[in-house]
């Protein structure tokens, strides 16, 4: 099956289906397409990206699947890296919408409007010292889990691992959050970025 992915290059969300493509060890066709770009401008006016956003994997028959931790569960069915047992792959799932609702609204924020030029004026002392409370908070909610356990779902790597690792691993050096706080991550981190295949956010595929 050919497979076509459109992400963002510097994206998290974007980075979650790169990662998994990368250690499920398939081939793809890549298309780039960064935040404020004339291409970027012309996906959203041909209709390339149905839900208006990136990533968009492209499956053979043209199907466009949007949602990173969407196309997570579809590349990884049949795979070890989403359980077949009903409570153990509700136990992912209920990781990859803390992700959505919990983590990347504040982790990802804090790192976007420090990063990206026309969102620089939401970066303010206030909002960047609420975003920074509450993102220690959510970051302390993965510790204490990971504090007793090696993976965040069963004995091995799941897609919760995948979708939480990509904003997780840049939220100190990106974010700005105090990431000695947090040695079960810390390891839990080093675990991801250990694993056969693994590339990082800025390896982009040829
Ligand atoms: N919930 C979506 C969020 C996707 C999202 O917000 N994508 C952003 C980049 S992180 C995007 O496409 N921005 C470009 C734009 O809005 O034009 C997912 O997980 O895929």
């Amino acid at each position: 099956m050919t497979l076509t992915l459109y992400s963002m290059p510097s994206s998290g969300n974007s980075y979650k289906p790169r990662l998994m493509l990368a250690l499920l060890g398939r081939e793809y066709r890549h298309v780039a397409l960064e935040f404020e770009t004339l291409e970027l401008a012309q996906a959203h006016a041909t209709g390339t990206l149905p839900m208006g956003k990136l990533p968009v994997l492209v499956l053979d028959d043209g199907t466009a699947l949007p949602e990173s931790n969407a196309i997570l569960c579809y590349l990884a069915e049949g795979t070890d890296w989403l359980p077949n047992d009903p409570l153990e792959r509700a136990r992912v799932l209920g990781w990859m919408f803390f992700e959505q609702n919990r983590h990347e609204t504040v982790i990802a924020v804090r790192a976007g409007i420090q990063k990206y030029a026309s969102r620089a004026h939401l970066a303010t002392p206030e909002r960047l010292a609420e975003l920074l409370e509450s993102g220690h908070s959510v970051l302390q909610v993965m510790e204490d889990h990971l504090r007793d356990h090696d993976w965040l779902v069963g004995d091995r790597p799941s897609v919760a691992d995948i979708a939480l690792y990509a904003y997780t691993h840049t939220a100190g050096s990106q974010g700005g959050f105090d990431m000695e706080r947090f040695p079960a991550i810390n390891k839990w981190l080093a675990q991801v970025a250990a694993l056969p295949g693994y590339v990082g956010l800025n390896e982009l595929p040829k």
